[in-house]
């Protein structure tokens, strides 16, 4: 059981090759030795990706039809032969890009690196370069290198700089990868395009912009483990402090990228990234309007350091340098409550308490990072699994002490004093004194009748017989990846998962199953047992699991469970008789009623 959770905890890497289209080019190998200069990374915690091309020009329409999701596909997406896409360059002219505020913004937000396209799949040069004349100097009328006064600028501001490159896909060039309505895929000589173009092109880029944070290569191909090995080298001796993406491939990177939008459940060891669209599109999309707010920017990148990782978050300039309003908008707000509160998210490590109904932690030596996201009913916050005595418990942004008392393992602080004050994450702090202990992913969830719901996720299912914890991959639109942890293939009666719960206040529960059907399962009769009581249900139809189409979770109310005293107790889910699997399971959901 639970061989996926355990092998990303581990850093052992994912097998990626069966799936297809842009998700098999991902590589979310480990890393097998730590980088020298990795340090920065781990505290940065907070980086900016900007994606800006061609693409950014066409705003996600070509031909007078409208594009959705990754607009930065839309050469590959529309079919666009490259003597047409030559042309676009011909009329991008970011007259109103600004170096300096790119990189004030990104200072303002709270940034730490910033991550830019230096060249996408599309194979267009955002930068002054004499391997080609499919460049911003020779092919626009803007003629200038913006990423020289952008180096510079973030550089000025303290901010580490770094340059994205689809060192595989170019699909310009005829032996690039993947530009199959060109070319033919087949009569391609991918080293040719690694001699003459990817290399000569990376190493303008690790020589002609000063010292490079990151290299953040993408979707890797075309080259074996021993290839691969000898590029890293090749360029490595140019700039040896400069970090290289997971995703230069066969797991030789510095660090560990997660796939597209993918937060991983469970605290990760190393170093590490989550990378997120702000909208649905990494490319600019006119039409794309989708934007995260600040509140949900603020839980991500505290979920995301709550684990461990780092946040990069992209951003999509339009073909006129402008940054869009609301990124500028939420960005900054980002980066107000960063001021007061980046204490507990900089350079901070992964949580020891897991996830509770209230929100996460992130931690540091002798300090425990309290986020609250959501607070309890009676003021009475409750951190199970808290033995090291307490020194004080404060909020991180008045610094006034709150009471607090332990109790058989218990840390339970009382937030009254707090005033009621809207922000999407209150941050307590808990000084405590000696070791804390490790993270225990077998701890039991916490459910409690001070809050409107509380999430019993997949990933802590106990699996047996044949069912399984995977985590799901699809998207919406077309690129926009979605990641769901489920637990699957529940067949027969013994293939159960069962979760350990700890109810902390006695009481009625409305407990609710969350998950996706499709046809094949629905109708299909299942068990929940608590307690020693079964309840029945019959399966609802969503939909079929296709990764290119959403996913849809049904939460289905099975029944009213009386905890009678507070407690651990176990809730176990099965197929009632053998079948077809009888769906994914998301989690359940545990509403208290009152
Ligand atoms: O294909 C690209 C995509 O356009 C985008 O650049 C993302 C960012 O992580 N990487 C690839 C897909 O994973």
């Amino acid at each position: 059981m639970k061989l996926r959770l355990v092998a990303l905890a581990l850093g052992i890497s994912c097998s990626c090759v069966a799936q297809q289209g842009m998700e098999e080019m991902w590589d979310k190998s480990s890393v097998a030795k730590e980088h020298p200069n990795i340090q920065w990374f781990k505290e940065a915690k907070f980086g900016l990706f900007i994606h800006w091309g061609l693409y950014s020009q066409l705003a996600g329409t070509w031909d007078g039809k409208n594009y959705y999701g990754s607009g930065e596909w839309i050469m590959h997406q529309a079919k666009i032969p490259v003597s047409r896409y030559r042309k676009v360059a011909e009329s991008f002219n970011p007259v109103n890009f600004n170096a300096d505020e790119w990189a004030q913004l990104a200072k303002d937000a709270g940034i730490k690196y910033m991550v830019i396209t230096a060249k996408h799949h599309e194979g267009f040069s955002m930068f002054d370069s004499k391997v080609t004349d499919f460049d911003i100097m020779d092919a626009t009328p803007y003629k200038k290198d913006p990423m020289k006064a952008l180096a510079a600028a973030t550089r000025k501001r303290g901010i580490q700089f770094g340059f994205y490159y689809s060192q595989f896909q170019d699909w310009y060039e005829p032996n690039g990868g993947r530009n199959t309505w060109d070319f033919d895929e087949s009569k391609k000589d991918y080293q040719q395009y690694y001699r003459q173009k990817a290399i000569p092109q990376l190493k303008e880029l690790l020589t002609n912009y000063g010292p490079l944070g990151i290299v953040w290569f993408d979707t890797p191909g075309g080259m074996t483990k021993e290839q691969t090995q000898a590029f890293i080298d090749e360029l490595r001796v140019l700039q040896p402090k400069s970090l290289f993406s997971s995703r230069v491939g066969q797991g030789l990177g510095d660090y560990k990228d997660f796939g597209d939008s993918e937060v991983p459940p469970v605290p990760i060891r190393g170093a590490w990234e989550s990378i997120y669209t702000h909208n649905d599109s990494w490319g600019y999309i006119a039409h794309d309007m989708n934007f995260k707010s600040a509140h949900e920017i603020i839980r991500l990148l505290s979920n995301v350091a709550s684990k461990g990782g780092n946040l990069m978050l992209n951003v999509g300039p339009d073909g006129k340098g402008n940054i869009p309003y609301y990124s500028i908008k939420y960005l900054k707000e980002t980066g107000t409550w960063l001021q007061k509160n980046g204490e507990s998210i900089y350079a901070s490590t992964a949580g020891w308490i897991p996830a509770q109904p209230w929100g996460v932690t992130t931690s540091k030596p002798g300090k425990l990072f309290l986020h609250v996201w959501g607070r309890p009913e009676n003021g009475r916050l409750l951190v199970p699994g808290f033995t090291n005595a307490v020194a004080k418990v404060y909020a991180l942004t008045d610094k006034k002490a709150l009471p607090f008392q332990q109790q058989g393992g218990d840390l339970i602080v009382n937030m009254r004093a707090l005033s009621d004050e809207h922000t999407p994450d209150k941050v307590l702090v808990v000084e405590y004194k000696g070791t804390p202990p490790a993270y225990n992913a077998a701890a039991p969830v916490t459910v409690s009748a001070q809050y409107a719901a509380n999430n019993i996720e997949a990933i802590f299912a106990k699996t047996s017989g044949a069912s399984k914890i995977q985590s799901l991959t699809y998207s919406h639109y077309f690129g926009d990846w979605k990641h769901t942890t489920c637990v699957t293939d529940m067949q027969a009666p013994e293939d159960a998962a069962s979760f350990t719960v700890r109810i902390a206040d006695p009481g009625d529960y409305k407990l609710i199953l969350e998950y996706a059907c499709p046809q094949e399962s629905a109708k299909q009769e299942g068990r929940l047992e608590v307690d020693g009581e079964t309840y029945m249900f019959r399966t609802l139809r969503t939909s079929e699991f296709d990764k290119s189409a959403p996913l849809l979770f049904i939460k289905h109310p099975v029944t009213i469970f009386t905890a009678k005293k507070a407690g651990v107790y176990t809730i176990t889910v099965s197929p009632y008789q053998q079948g077809k699997e009888l769906f994914k399971l998301k989690g359940i959901i545990a509403e208290p009623l009152k």
